[in-house]
């Protein structure tokens, strides 16, 4: 697209969104200021580095054998720029602890130690990216369906100590880039069938994360995932949405918001201004699950769109943490991630440019049809053309020209793996 025709779009634009009180420069900046944690999963449908690496496990899947997936530290890395180079603003990198920088050697979980991320951090220096880390319990000879949960003491402490380990690397991560990591657990401890140890399950998670978060952490800061169910867990499982919103709120943690961990009729958004009451901020999984936790690539849909505006008319844009989680081995990876983030961003651009205090004063004065008129009419304003006025700035492809940068980078590198 031309530049001379963006600027003048966004100028109408901004004259439009003035009339409503709304500054679209200050909008820009807000966006500047919006940083994704980009999982770095989606590159190699979730395998990771692990010299002794078996099936990805734990009840989820990737499905999918589009070609050129990532197959190695380096692949991942340039694919990951690669992304970056076409997605406006500056972002996080989240890596799981199995995508460590093992060097050709068996390091077991429980193992594991910050000298095989010290390359990450290096690397996160150079390039300009902070990170953030998740332990992983899945894919692993002893992960089975319990893990945190596990009766079986020397199961259960080996993941113990995964994840003291995992918080001690996410500390130092945290340390070296000035700014904390922010590490997800989640485990996928869970039953197939009937049970009748929900209670035992859920007391042993709760005294394993008791003794995991023990430590002080000054440079980290600990969310806790839960989900409905996984692939051959569907009965039961351990880390529900109660049980982990519970813990958070009981012992200042962070939620984790997966928005397809929930039943398919539940509004993931609903949850924002509910939670915030009660625990200091929220981490986001931002997902597309198609009839199940189908972990398609994100796009514009109104679940993503609700979330991102409940969180700015909860004014709790700094109280949030933008993961994204969403493997899609089907099309091209790199395409995944670029549309995925864009669409999170392009949602936000929509959720900042709302007269949110314009419709706040209707609703309190009971003017229910003033306010779903402008809430209506919101919808088509010209937000995309702050958005491509957003890509322009920041000297990043508008609106299409990304697809054809992906082809030539897949013609190039990834056709070639
Ligand atoms: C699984 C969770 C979890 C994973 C990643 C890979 O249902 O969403 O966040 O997707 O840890
Ligand atoms: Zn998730």
């Amino acid at each position: 697209m031309k530049t001379e025709q963006i600027n003048r779009a966004y100028e109408l634009a901004k004259a439009r969104y003035a009339d409503l009180g709304i500054d679209t420069e200050k909008v820009l900046e807000q966006l500047q200021n919006f940083h994704l944690s980009m999982h770095c999963w989606q590159a190699d449908d979730v395998s990771g580095f692990e010299v002794q690496a078996g099936a990805l496990t734990g009840g989820i899947q990737s499905t999918g054998n589009y070609p050129g997936k990532a197959r190695n530290i380096d692949e991942l890395r340039a694919d990951v720029l690669k992304a970056k180079s076409l997605i406006p603003g500056t972002h996080r990198l989240n890596l799981h602890e199995i995508y460590g920088d093992f060097k050709g050697k068996v390091v077991d979980r429980d193992e594991v130690t910050v000298e095989y991320f010290q390359s990450w951090i290096d690397w996160a220096r150079e390039n300009d990216t902070k990170l953030d880390f998740n332990s992983t319990s899945f894919s692993h000879p002893k992960s089975g369906n319990l893990t945190l949960a596990n009766p079986d003491k020397g199961i259960r402490d080996f993941w113990i100590e995964h994840t003291k380990r995992c918080r001690d690397i996410a500390n130092a991560m945290g340390e070296a880039q000035g700014d904390a990591c922010i590490m997800n657990l989640w485990v996928h401890d869970g039953c197939k069938d009937q049970s009748v140890n929900h209670y035992l399950y859920r007391k042993l998670l709760k005294e394993s994360l008791d003794e995991i978060f023990a430590k002080e952490q000054p440079c980290m800061k600990d969310c806790i995932e839960g989900k409905l169910f996984g692939i051959g867990l569907e009965s039961f499982t351990v880390g529900s949405h109660d049980f982990y919103t519970a813990y958070a709120a009981k012992n200042n943690k962070i939620p984790t918001i997966d928005t397809g961990h929930y039943h398919p009729t539940e509004s993931p958004a609903d949850k924002v201004s509910a939670l915030l009451q009660f625990v200091p901020e929220l981490m986001l999984h931002v997902s597309r699950p198609i009839r199940w936790d189908s972990d398609h690539v994100t796009i514009m849909d109104d679940a993503t769109q609700e979330l991102f505006s409940e969180i700015v008319r909860a004014g709790a844009l700094d109280r949030v943490h933008y993961g994204l989680d969403y493997f899609d081995g089907s099309i091209n990876r790199i395409g995944a991630y670029v549309i995925g983030s864009r669409a999170a961003q392009k949602c936000m651009t929509r959720a900042l440019l709302e007269p949110s205090k314009m419709i706040s004063g209707l609703e309190l004065q009971g003017k229910g049809f003033q306010v779903l008129g402008i809430l209506e009419e919101c919808k088509a304003l010209p937000w995309n053309a702050v958005y491509d006025e957003f890509c322009l700035r920041n000297d990043v492809p508008v609106g299409t020209d990304f697809i054809a940068e992906i082809e030539r980078y897949e013609a190039d590198v990834t056709s070639k793996r």
